[in-house]
């Protein structure tokens, strides 16, 4: 197989156009799709999250950076879903029930969708019964909550209190995170992970899910 190191290069520097041609080009070559995710996108977005926790990307190049993944995703999506091959997992993403910041929670589902997930994005205002829908119809392995206002936390304990109503608490795995939030916040709303970054979310499901 050629070697598409350029198309990991293009993410980490945010250059949607190069991320675009290059994967047109890899795919007209015939690449599996899913390789070009695991084996050039995924260490691209790592690399993207290692620059950020150690503050040589701040906000402006993770957008940058999403944008380049999302650009060559557009292209390989319906790719990977015609292919029959499996993702990592299904995750569910939204923004809580009263809340309107998705800035950070898009970033999270670029974040996850580059890093080999299938993302299902509820948007923004998303109630507990939404998300308790996303897993019985929808079959989310993970629930990824995001809250900016202190007075909408309470609604990401309250979707866990409707996953148990519905009896599906236990067949997935909740993660939360938004600026306001702490660790200790989500152990008090029984969540079963918390992360202060989008590209530390994906690490994060990948560990909660064992694969
Ligand atoms: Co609003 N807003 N806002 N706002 N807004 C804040 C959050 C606020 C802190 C500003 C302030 O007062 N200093 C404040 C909240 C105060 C509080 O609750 N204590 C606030 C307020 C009060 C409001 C309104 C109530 C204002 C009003 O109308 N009076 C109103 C509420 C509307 C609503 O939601 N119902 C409102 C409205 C808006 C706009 C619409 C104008 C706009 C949102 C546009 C949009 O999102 N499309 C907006 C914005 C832009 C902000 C600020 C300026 C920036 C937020 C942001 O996008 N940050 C914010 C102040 C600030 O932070 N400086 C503010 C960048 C983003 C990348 O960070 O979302 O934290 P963040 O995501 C991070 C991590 O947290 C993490 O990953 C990201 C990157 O690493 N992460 C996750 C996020 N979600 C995750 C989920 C995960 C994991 C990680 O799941 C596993």
């Amino acid at each position: 197989m050629s070697d598409y190191k350029a198309l990991a290069e293009a993410v980490i520097s945010g250059d949607d156009k190069a991320a675009r041609a290059i994967t047109e080009k890899a795919i007209a070559e015939g690449t599996d799709p899913l390789s070009l995710v695991h084996d050039y996108m995924v260490p691209a977005m790592d690399e993207v999250g290692r620059r950020f926790e150690c503050n040589e990307y701040f906000v402006p190049e993770l957008l940058i950076s999403a944008r380049a993944m999302k650009a060559s995703l557009e292209i390989l999506r319906p790719l990977i879903a015609e292919s029959g091959r499996q993702p990592l997992g299904r995750v569910a993403i939204g923004t809580v029930k009263g809340d309107l910041h998705d800035i950070g929670k898009n970033l999270v589902a670029a974040m996850l969708e580059g890093g080999g997930f299938e993302v299902l994005d509820l948007g923004v205002n998303v109630s507990p019964e939404q998300f308790v829908q996303a897993v019985q119809e929808k079959g989310a392995e993970v629930v990824a909550m995001s809250a900016l206002l202190t007075t909408t936390m309470p609604s990401m304990k309250l979707t866990i209190e409707a996953l148990k109503q519905a009896g599906v608490r236990d067949k997935v795995k909740v993660l939360v995170g938004g600026a306001p939030l702490t660790q200790k916040f989500a152990a008090e709303i029984g969540a079963d992970g918390y992360t202060e970054t989008a590209p530390a979310a994906v690490g994060l499901a990948r560990q909660q899910l064992g694969r």
